[in-house]
Parts: structure tokens; sequence; C-alpha cells
């Protein structure tokens, strides 16, 4: 607007000293100086200081004014913009005497460098506000407890399992597992179980198809072991097993088994019963007795059932070992020739022992559960007491 009203009054092309009169090619415009220490201004520069004086006054209202960084950059937007007061007093120095132009340049940029610090010590300030809100807000508590993250427990057939294998393991054996889907062959046949054996109708398990099974015990996986013909052998084998049985407090159509299996030269019953022994010291306590009574198996010769005295009386009679002082734990035997034959091992140079224990059974008893069902129902309040 003011330059807009010095090109109205258009002197400015033609002036070329600044004295008082008329200069130039109009007549109407007189340009009055002042004489100061440091030189000549002119009217029009003490016009253009105040116009500025104003810009800067308003800008600063305006910078004080804005809200946030957005409102402020707004501020810059229309205070140093195209559009801004600043911008078009520069477009209009073409109509600016050369030799004012630098002088009247310079106010302006001087102008605009203050209205430019301005605006970047507001921005700072708002900036160094919004990051202190933000630090405030997010504040993080390290003294707080940290989430409890559920973990599940061990299964007392796990527990029960564990023991068993390093135990052991602490006598040299060691743990093989073998597959869970079988050929009738491993599982029945190998084992002196022919076609036409009644242990088949005991062990009546899931078929696959006429060949394919899933397995009655881990014998399995020590005949695959056997086959190998690396003697000697030192194993335990443990693992899922499967019959056809309906569920109840003893009984479960899945259930887990542990077998030891030792081929040597000269093995004698004396040391399966030494093994087993020792076995039951460490699982069921130093006092611990074993019984054997003879059995039947058709893969032992001789086999038996071993008891071990009733770790709950000591052996006097409770009502848990339901007052006889033993307890039954496994079935055991010298392996039968014809078995080891059938693998491949000499039954005259080489022979062993082995044994089977229901995994489920030695849980019930040690945790003193009187239900098999539920070790299978994974109730976390259940597992939580072992
Ligand atoms: C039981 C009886 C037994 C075996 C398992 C076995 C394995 C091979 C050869 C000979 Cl490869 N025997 N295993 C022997 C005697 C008894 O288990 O009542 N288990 C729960």
């Amino acid at each position: 607007m003011y330059l807009r009203r010095r090109k109205r009054v258009a002197y400015v092309t033609s002036f070329k000293c600044p004295v008082i009169g008329n200069v130039g090619g109009t007549a109407d415009y007189v340009r009055p100086f002042q004489e100061t220490e440091t030189g000549r201004f002119f009217m029009e520069d003490e016009q253009m200081n105040e116009k500025l004086e104003q810009i800067k006054a308003e800008a600063m209202a305006k910078i004080k004014a804005a809200s946030d960084l957005d409102a402020l950059n707004d501020v810059r937007v229309s205070q140093l913009g195209k559009k801004g007061a600043l911008t078009s007093i520069l477009k209009g120095m073409k109509d600016v005497s050369a030799e004012e132009r630098p002088k009247i340049g310079q106010m302006v940029n001087e102008a605009r460098a203050e209205i430019e610090a301005a605006l970047e010590a507001q921005k700072k300030a708002m900036e160094s506000k919004v990051r202190e809100a933000k630090m405030k807000s997010e504040v993080i508590d390290v003294t707080l407890p940290a989430k409890k993250l559920k973990v599940g427990h061990k299964h007392p057939n796990m527990i029960a399992l564990e023991e068993m294998e390093d135990i052991f393991i602490g006598m040299g054996y060691e743990v093989v597992e073998g597959p869970e889907v079988e050929k009738d062959y491993y599982n029945f046949e190998a084992l002196n179980i022919p076609a036409d054996h009644p242990a088949k109708d005991e062990q009546d398990t899931f078929y696959v198809n006429g060949d394919i099974l899933l397995r009655t015990q881990t014998s399995s996986a020590q005949v695959h072991e056997m086959e190998k013909g690396r003697i000697p052998i030192k194993m335990i084998s443990p693992g899922r097993v499967f019959r056809a049985d309906e569920v109840d407090a003893t009984h479960s159509p899945s259930f887990h088994q542990v077998e030891g299996l030792l081929i040597d030269e000269h093995v004698t019953f004396a040391d399966l019963k030494g093994t087993l022994a020792e076995f039951s010291k460490e699982m069921f306590g130093a006092d611990t007795k074993v019984k054997f009574r003879p059995h039947h198996f058709p893969f032992t010769e001789p086999s038996a059932e071993m008891d071990v005295s009733c770790f709950k009386c000591g052996g006097k009679g409770c009502r848990f070992c339901k007052g006889s002082g033993w307890i039954e734990i496994l079935g055991c035997g010298m392996v039968h020739p014809h078995v080891l034959e059938m693998s491949g091992i000499d039954p005259e140079k080489y022979n062993g022992f082995a044994f089977g224990i229901g995994l489920e059974r030695i849980a019930l008893l040690k945790y003193e559960i009187d239900d098999m069902r539920l070790l299978y129902e994974n109730d976390i309040r259940f597992l939580n007491q072992f």
C-alpha cells in the first residue's frame, strides 16, 4: 500500500538529488530530509521504518498468539510467504530508485530476519513444550511389577519318566525312542507272539491296516536296536503305547511304558535282580526291598513280576498296599532265545534280560493319585500340585 502511494506520486524514476524543492519530472512531491549525525534520512525512510515496525509488531503479536506449531507455520506463511506484507514491499523495490534500493532492501531484510528469529525462537519453545508434555505422558514406572507369564507345569508322568531316565542313564543305559505306528512283525511276531498266540487277543490294538498298527509295547523299538547287531545293548525305550481298552480308573486306550533291555555275554538272572533292586532303591527310597514272583511272558524265559516293599508303610501293610506290604511294579525276564535268534543275535553266544514298566502306574503310586483319568485331563489345578 505504501509503495502504491509512492507509485501514484511517481517521482522516483527521475529523482536524482535529494534536495528540497521540485525534483524530477513531477512537481507535486517534495522530499523532506533530516540531517543527523550518521547522515541524511529522508522522511520516506522514516515512513518505511514505521511501516516495517508496524509489520514487525503485527507479526510478533501473531507469533505470540499462535497456539501450536501448525498455527505458527500459518503465521510464517502469512508474514514471510509470497502474499506476505514484506514480500510485497520487496516486490515493489523495482519502483524504488537505485540509490535508495539498498537501504530499503536492508531495512526489509532486517525486519525479515527479526521476524524469522522470533518465529524460530517460538518454534523451539513450542517444540520443547511438546517434547516435555510427551515425556510426561509417556513416563514409565520401572518399579511396577512385571506381568506374570503363565507357565505350564510338568506332567506327573514326565516327572516320573525323567527320574527313571536319570537312574538308568546313571547305570550306563541309553534312551532310545521308536515309532508309535509299527508293523505287526515288530510288535508281535519278533517278540515271540505269532498270529495265533492268545496274547494277541489280550493286546488287541488299533490297526491301520492288516499289517500296520499302533504299538502295544515299546519292545518294538528294542527289536529295531537288536537288528542293528551292535552288542552289548543297554537301553531303555520310553514311549506311548496303545490297547483297545475302555477308559476307567485304571485303564486307558493310550498310556506309556518304559522298557529296558540288556544284551551281552554271560548275563544272569542275578544281574536282572541286582539292576532292578538298585533302580527300586533310587526310585522309591533306600530301604526299598524287592520280591520276584514267577510269571509268564512270551518274550522272556524265565519271566517274573517284581514287587517293591510298600513305600508308605515300609512293608507292615496299609491301605495303600491293601495290607500286603508289597506293591507290584513291573514285569521282567531273561530274553527268550527265539527272540534273540529272530533279530539275528546268536543265543549260544549272547543272552540278556528285559523288563517293562507302566509309567502311569509309577506316577499314580508315587503321587498317590487314585484315578488314572486325572493324568489325561490336564487340569492345571491338578498338575500344579506336583
Ligand atoms: C509288563 C511286562 C515286559 C519285556 C517287557 C522285552 C523286550 C524285548 C525282549 C524281551 Cl525286546 N522282553 N520286554 C520283557 C518282560 C516284561 O513287560 O508287564 N510291562 C508293563
